[in-house]
């Protein structure tokens, strides 16, 4: 059985994965999978509701670090991790501290930065503190050279640019300013943005997000 990856895309973490399968040259399939319901196709792969998620020959996979892991382990073919341990360790704390420091802060502002929906005060001004601490601590982290974790393409690329997008522009939308604006992340993705793995995650993503809106816009209020 070839692998199956579940979810949309438009979805930054489902495009982490659909990225890093492309890197690593692993045959793989997409199943269109909507969120936001409780259809029994996708709770019972994804108790959370939430994509991405895998269909493995063994089953269901959900939680894209998950994913990223099985995927690493199963497909050692361009490995994407590091052998040496610790530094292993530095890219996966590079993909954590920009999921949990930074993209699921900025998720905080998307209603209103992306969905036409309207975000309180009290939560904008929460958020941006923990966003300057998060970009703070990030750019001790973050090397850029080239790539996010040093001199190799790692999975914390296939992460960060995905991420890094959001944040920049959920903060610019909402506050008039760049979090990451100390950060080289412009000049880091125009490079990454060469590579024709994320050309066809870009291209795709564009598509699945009009798709997204054209269905939003459609929904009684
Ligand atoms: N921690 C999850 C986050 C995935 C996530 O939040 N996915 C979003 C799409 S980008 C989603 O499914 N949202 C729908 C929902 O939360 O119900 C992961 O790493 O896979």
């Amino acid at each position: 059985m070839t692998l199956k990856l579940c979810g949309f895309s438009a979805s930054n973490y489902y495009n982490k994965i659909k990225l890093q399968l492309m890197e690593k040259g692993v045959p793989f399939v997409e199943e269109l999978v909507w969120t936001g319901n409780t259809h029994p196709l996708l709770v019972e792969r994804s108790p959370m509701g939430k994509v991405p998620f895998l269909d493995t020959p063994q089953g269901p996979i959900s939680e894209s670090g998950a994913c990223a892991e099985y995927i690493e382990a199963a497909y050692p073919q361009t490995p994407l991790l590091p052998a040496d341990p610790y530094a292993a360790a530095k890219v996966r704390e590079i993909i954590l501290h920009s999921e949990l420091h930074l993209e699921l802060v900025a998720r905080n502002l998307y209603p209103e930065a992306f969905f036409g929906g309207k975000v309180s005060d009290e939560v904008k001004e929460r958020t941006h503190k923990l966003l300057v601490k998060g970009a703070h601590s990030f750019a001790k982290l973050a090397k850029f050279a080239p790539y996010v974790a040093g001199a190799e393409f790692t999975l914390a690329d296939c992460a960060v640019v995905v991420h890094l997008p959001l944040v920049s522009s959920a903060s610019k939308i909402i506050y008039g300013e760049d979090v990451l604006a100390a950060l080289p992340v412009r000049e880091y993705l125009k490079k990454m943005g060469e590579r024709p793995t994320l050309q066809k995650v870009n291209t795709d993503r564009k598509s699945s997000t009009e798709q997204m809106l054209a269905m939003r816009s459609k929904k009684p209020a």
